[in-house]
């Protein structure tokens, strides 16, 4: 942990400690006026008052302080419908709230989790007992960051796998046995991690897929494949590009509450925001652009509940997952707020080891799980809605930051000639290439998407349209001197390119049909340049 988080940290441990017996004295006086004169909603405020005081006091380490509050919060919430309080009613709530002034204040230590060591080379497990195509494979992973390790058989597999757990697994189903695959799975689970897991068969019929979804595959490829595309995959679930950071935006009514979070979720190498108002949730979402929300539940203007509700409405936000964090204990009503939309439910006080592996194996199964919706099988690039959707985005960022934007349409030119003359395979390659050389070419911030078939869309961030067509005319160059050789043949390709730019025309509509009529301009003017808007 940096100094700095420390440092962060520390005062707001402090802030607390020093805020505490204060908050104690409010939920005294609550009781002492509620036994003066009943009112229900005297009762509801004191109730709300230890339900909030019991997930802070835990979470900040007043573990004892917690659990006991938590007694007398569950308690006042099965007598929320009283019309008065019994004298026995009142006797419990008197011994609970003596029992809360006497527990000394202390902090327990809160145990911290380290990062692990970021490893130089990604383990890679092959179940496969073939020798040979085990060493076709390691050839290929030469020079990647990954190094595969065989084994052939499911017990060594599995004893491998517990004993030092792989960045990833590439298993032939053929090897995995029916009643075996879900072992993995289970394995998995309970320990509450997740390895990557890529299936391979040489069938690809119903039950080798259906082995594959049982041992929790997440791709799966038949043989012959194509190693390029599994090296791919690789790079898309475990490679340092897989790493990025996960983004989670933290909606929790207390300021101090989400900002703990948020730092124990930096620590570990997240990005995170915290909002304390919950209606500005929507606004937050479109900006920041989160892989995961963080939901308090008890809030006032809105609920986590009724938010992650409103999410769940929105088809564009339906695959972010939710996790309410609360100190509701009632498993009836967690069971209720899951209904709504929830992943999961975490018990307030939470340890923060158990927040970040529950954030991060939700953000990173949804990723892996939203990678395939959100991009097209052949090139990995976004696919068409995708792309638009990006677009919507980001010209919100360019706006606000008054940042310029530029948006352009790639088309291949004569394509179909390509198709004819040597196949739909070399076409496909064809596509693969242009798309690989994009996202290689173009910076972190940029976005690529396949457009339509053999025409692609690029948003460059923060770029002007002076830049965007120098920087594209390089990539139509670079593209164009690309030969594409096999046994028989050996061509080149080159496309054509219309760019526009945000500023000089302002809706993502206008951009698309003038970076669409510059394209079209260009086919017409003879096709291999850039033509600007
Ligand atoms: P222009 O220079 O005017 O763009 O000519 P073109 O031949 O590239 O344009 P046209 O739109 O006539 O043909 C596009 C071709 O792209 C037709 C279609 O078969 C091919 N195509 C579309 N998607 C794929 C694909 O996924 N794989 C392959 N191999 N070909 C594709
Ligand atoms: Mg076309
Ligand atoms: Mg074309």
């Amino acid at each position: 942990m940096d100094n700095n988080t420390q440092d962060k940290l520390q005062a707001l441990m402090t802030a607390y400690a020093d805020k505490l017996p204060g908050k104690i004295q409010e939920l005294q006086l609550a009781w002492q006026d509620l036994q003066t004169k009943y009112d229900k909603e005297k009762l509801m405020e004191f109730h709300r008052e230890a339900h909030t005081l019991c997930g802070s006091a835990g979470t900040y380490g007043y573990i004892e302080l917690s659990q006991v509050v938590r007694e007398l919060s569950n308690y006042l919430r099965d007598h929320l419908d009283s019309r008065e309080l019994t004298a026995e009613q009142s006797e419990v709530i008197s011994l609970l709230m003596q029992q809360i002034e006497s527990i000394p204040l202390i902090q327990n230590k809160l145990t911290f989790f380290k990062s692990e060591d970021v490893a130089t080379t990604k383990l890679i497990y092959l179940l496969n007992p073939d020798h040979d195509f085990a060493k076709e494979l390691a050839a290929h992973f030469v020079g990647t960051e990954y190094e595969l390790h065989q084994l052939t058989n499911l017990a060594d597999f599995m004893a491998a796998v517990q004993n030092n757990p792989p960045a990833a697994m590439i298993v032939d189903v053929e090897y995995l046995g029916e009643n075996e695959a879900s072992l993995l799975y289970e394995w998995q689970k309970k320990h509450d991690i997740v390895i990557p897991l890529l299936c391979t068969a040489t069938n690809g019929d119903i039950s080798d897929r259906l082995c594959a979804v049982r041992a929790g595959g997440s791709v799966f490829m038949r043989k012959p494949f194509d190693v390029f595309y599994l090296i791919k995959m690789l790079d898309q679930l475990i490679g340092s590009a897989a790493e990025e950071a996960f983004r989670i935006l933290i909606v929790d009514d207390s300021p101090s509450l989400g900002e703990y979070y948020s730092l124990i979720l930096q620590k570990e190498g997240m990005v995170a925001r915290t909002i304390s108002n919950s209606l500005q949730t929507l606004d937050l979402i479109a900006e920041f652009q989160p892989d995961l929300l963080l939901l308090d539940v008890y809030m006032p203007n809105c609920t986590g509940i009724e938010l992650a509700a409103i999410l769940r409405q929105e088809p564009l936000y339906t695959h972010i997952p939710i996790i309410f964090l609360s100190s509701e204990d009632d498993k009836l009503k967690q069971l209720a707020a899951l209904n709504l939309g929830g992943d999961d439910f975490l018990t307030k006080p939470i340890l923060p080891q158990h927040l970040v592996a529950a954030v991060r194996s939700r953000a990173k199964r949804a990723g892996i799980l939203s990678s395939y919706m959100l991009r097209d099988s052949l090139t990995g690039l976004l696919n068409h809605s995708n792309i638009l959707y990006q677009l919507e985005i980001e010209l919100i960022r360019a706006r606000r930051y008054d940042y310029p934007l530029s948006f352009a349409m790639i088309d291949i030119d004569n394509f179909k000639t390509i198709n004819d003359q040597y196949g739909h395979m070399i076409g496909d390659r064809v596509l693969k290439k242009l798309s690989e050389m994009l996202i290689t070419h173009l910076s972190k911030s940029d976005y690529v998407g396949r457009y339509g078939g053999e025409e692609f869309a690029v948003i460059l961030t923060n770029t002007s349209l002076t830049a965007a067509k120098r920087h594209l005319d390089d990539l139509r160059k670079h593209f164009s001197q690309m030969h594409f050789r096999g046994e028989n043949y050996d061509f080149t390709v080159s496309f054509s390119v219309g760019v526009a730019s945000f500023g000089d025309i302002l809706s993502a509509q206008d951009l698309i049909k003038a970076a669409d009529q510059a394209l079209y301009k260009a086919k017409h003017e003879g096709r291999n340049r850039v033509v600007t808007s």
